[in-house]
């Protein structure tokens, strides 16, 4: 009888679980809206690092919203900067957008059309490069602070603490590198030996970045190392140094990614640089949207969400969410990483 029972209320017990199961996963899933138009609008096109950040096939920001049966699409400019990007985002307000996904080539350039986007309800989430003022939500890659110190402490051990340093960087307007710079700055303090001589600008462009490049080395002979923060900039300064001249004498670290650098940490130009996931980036920053856009989530600091595979965020200050921390690839570690 007794054991008749327990078997009775296990099977009630059960039967309530897997409602409460069945509710749940069902709340969940019908409090994100389906079928919303999303448009990826990296800072251009054709830069490998954004083509991992958004595409399906990396398990990016399409391959989210594949997930969450929305309709995305990726678009923007070709080059990366704002006169290029404007018109992208635009014709993504045109077409019936109900969410944006920006890395903001310019913040300020940006503002006045992603702030008409905002008038018109849509979901404004940047992600790599903020535009502060303009959004509702900023998915950052990893903490400004800990990118900017940890590059000049990594160049710093590769010169012994001594000697000239440059920065080539992307956009002069670039949100994400002028941060980071401004914690590179900082940190410099630490070491008087070393000195700043140089920021130039590539503007994300493989032609320009080698151009500032070999602007330097002839500006500045007694050059020791050159911090670039962006992966088209490093993987160009990599290409021109990567000759019995420089090799391994004037070192190059920097944010890059493991497909592009992997000759020049092999064959020595670059001892480490670092960078996180890219895609896990992208894929982040559309679960951000679609929960924006669903009324979900306002970026309200102390809210969460869940972000599928990745699992569960929370809103830290200025409406911010952080992916985590940057990783160094080197020598060692390099086989195992293929974006
Ligand atoms: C380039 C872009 C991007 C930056 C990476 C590190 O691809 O400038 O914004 O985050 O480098």
């Amino acid at each position: 009888m007794k054991g008749r029972l327990l078997k009775h209320l296990t099977s009630v017990g059960l039967i309530c679980l897997l409602g409460v199961v069945l509710l749940t996963t069902a709340s969940a899933a019908t409090s994100l809206k389906t079928g919303l138009k999303v448009f990826v609008i990296p800072k251009n096109l054709g830069n490998p690092y954004f083509t991992t950040a958004d595409s399906v096939k990396s398990g990016g920001a399409l391959k989210a919203l594949k997930e969450l049966k929305e309709s995305g699409t990726e678009t923007s400019g070709t080059q990366a900067t704002a006169a290029s990007q404007i018109p992208a985002i635009q014709a993504a307000i045109t077409k019936g957008a109900n969410a944006l996904i920006v890395s903001a080539t310019d913040a300020s350039a940006l503002c006045p059309t992603l702030k008409q986007a905002m008038a018109k309800k849509i979901a404004v989430v940047t992600y790599d490069s903020d535009a502060p003022a303009c959004r509702n939500v900023f998915i950052n890659q990893a903490d400004s602070k800990a990118i900017g110190t940890s590059e000049v402490d990594l160049l710093a051990t590769q010169i012994k603490k001594t000697g000239e340093i440059a920065v080539v960087s992307a956009a002069a307007s670039a949100t994400n590198q002028n941060a980071w710079i401004g914690f590179m700055k900082e940190q410099l303090k630490k070491y008087p030996k070393l000195k700043l001589v140089s920021v130039v600008y590539g503007n994300d462009d493989p032609t320009v970045s080698t151009q500032v490049t070999q602007g330097l080395l002839q500006q500045f002979p007694n050059l020791k190392g050159i911090i670039s923060p962006t992966t088209v900039g490093i993987a160009a300064a990599a290409a021109v140094l990567d000759t019995p001249k420089y090799r391994g004498k004037i070192k190059l670290t920097g944010l890059g990614t493991p497909n592009q650098l992997r000759k020049y940490v092999l064959d020595g130009t670059i001892d480490g640089f670092e960078l996180w996931n890219p895609a896990d980036l992208g894929y982040l920053a559309a679960y951000a949207a679609v929960n924006v856009a669903s009324g979900s989530l306002t970026g309200k600091t102390g809210q969460s969400f869940t972000a599928g595979k990745l699992g569960k965020y929370k809103v830290g200050a200025k409406s911010t969410v952080l992916l985590g921390p940057p990783f160094v690839f080197n020598k060692k570690n390099i086989a195992k990483f293929h974006f």
